[in-house]
């Protein structure tokens, strides 16, 4: 993978995902208790073996440079590894990027710098899932294409959130159309569509023709229809490619205990872009569990991050006088360092680092994000709550609906977001 570059894009407003997205960029969105959203793929990039890294921040993108300064900054450039964080440079006129393919082609002399590159691979630093890009660029280079795209099946009904794809027998792709009003099915399959994961690989020289000869803005609605019938345009079908194992822990026939290394189907198939804050929920909530939908653990595809110095999460046995004695409890979630759970309980949830539960307080179903206080008595379900809150005694959040729409947002799935620092 030495010839390829990975080129992050993390310029998107995020405006679906707000409050979230008030002061920060969704690649810096603080997912599953210790990352950020662009840790996953950065995480990707590096497993595959690629170390050559451009990402390409606009909005709000401080907290997201901060992040990659420090946790990050892992690359040897002696050895011609390096992981650029290119700004918005205006160098082609007086405009910020005006799209996605427009973020590359404004930055597209930096290709040019590295004549080693053969290869660029576009990726979007705000998808949760693990992909091994060598199998992606293997199957590229089999079928001797111009540009790879990356897809999967999803509901037809959601299909209109996606880039939906036409293939010919052999995967190449014959029809592109980005977020249509009426997709298409997968042949013989009414109820299923083919969406492009916004994940494409392209021939060097080919990026660099595509991005002079055509003028649009935005990869899903201009460049990639464009291409069609020009280039070669194949499609990669991520559940039926990507491979992800890892070591898991069986008996064998005799009873002992063993480490054996096998495919991890689960994760080697999930993929959800967190647009909006029902998929944000929804992926923190498949990462709970004895056998969650996407695990963070294991050892052959490590999730790296940056993180501050915390100590461990403690649990305690509140006993006070007057009252019924309780045990601190998490049972099903991710507890971040730096937490305390006094006497209150957790469940099926996710929470960053120092997040304190208080007495008699129940939280269910949420995440929670870092430096919040639930106070005592309190009951919190199926919401998300953003740092620096102070939770006063007896609150109780996502119980009644439409009492929190007072005061917050609640999502269509009925989650209620409490937005930075509201709790003071
Ligand atoms: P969307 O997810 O809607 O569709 P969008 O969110 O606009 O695409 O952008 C994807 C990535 O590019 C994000 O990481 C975003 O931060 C970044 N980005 C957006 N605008 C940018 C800009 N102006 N400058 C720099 N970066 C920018 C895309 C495809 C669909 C596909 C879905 C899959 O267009 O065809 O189905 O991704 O999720």
């Amino acid at each position: 993978m030495k010839d390829t570059l990975a080129v992050i894009m993390a310029g998107g407003k995020g405006e679906r995902l707000a409050p979230l997205t008030q002061d920060r960029s969704k690649p810096s969105v603080p997912f599953g208790g210790i990352y950020r959203l662009i840790d996953l793929t950065l995480s990707n990039v590096i497993n595959s073996g690629i170390y050559k890294i451009m990402v390409l921040p606009q909005y709000k993108s401080q907290s997201l440079v901060d992040h990659l300064e420090a946790g990050w900054n892992i690359f040897n450039y002696d050895l011609g590894h390096y992981l650029r964080i290119v700004p918005p440079q205006m160098r082609t006129g007086e405009k910020w990027y005006q799209g996605t393919a427009d973020s590359v082609r404004q930055n597209a002399y930096l290709l040019d710098r590295d004549p080693s590159l053969r290869r660029v691979i576009i990726l979007s630093g705000d998808h949760v899932y693990k992909m091994n890009y060598s199998l992606f660029r293997r199957y590229h280079e089999e079928h001797n294409a111009d540009v790879t795209i990356s897809v999967i099946e999803v509901d037809r009904q959601n299909a209109c959130q996606f880039g939906v794809v036409g293939v010919n027998d052999d995967f190449s792709i014959r029809e592109f159309q980005e977020k249509p009003d009426n997709p298409s099915c997968i042949p013989g399959d009414p109820n299923h569509s083919l969406a492009s994961m916004g994940i494409y690989l392209f021939r060097k020289e080919v990026m660099m023709q595509v991005l002079a000869e055509f003028d649009g803005t935005d990869f899903g609605h201009d460049i990639i229809p464009a291409l069609l019938g020009r280039y070669k345009v194949v499609a990669y079908p991520y559940r039926r490619n990507n491979v992800i194992s890892d070591y898991a822990r069986i008996h064998d026939q005799q009873g002992r205990r063993r480490r054996v290394l096998e495919e991890r189907t689960k994760d080697s198939g999930y993929w959800r872009d967190v647009g909006n804050l029902d998929a944000y929920w929804n992926a923190n909530m498949d990462l709970c569990g004895v056998d969650p939908y996407f695990s963070l653990y294991g050892e052959m595809w490590p999730l790296r991050t940056h993180r501050m110095q915390f100590p461990p999460a403690k649990f305690v046995f509140q006993d006070e006088r007057g009252n019924p004695p309780r045990a601190g409890k998490a049972l099903d979630s991710l507890v971040g360092s730096g937490c305390i759970i006094s006497g209150g309980i957790v469940r099926n949830s996710v929470l960053s680092s120092n997040v304190i539960v208080e007495s008699w307080s129940e939280v269910d179903e949420s995440v929670i994000l870092e430096d919040v206080i639930v106070g005592r008595n309190c009951k919190i379900k199926k919401a998300i709550i953003d740092k620096h809150n102070y939770i006063p005694d007896n609150t109780q959040i996502g119980i009644d609906p439409s009492e929190d729409r007072k005061l917050f947002k609640v999502t269509p799935r009925g989650i209620t977001v409490v937005p930075k620092g509201f709790f003071v």
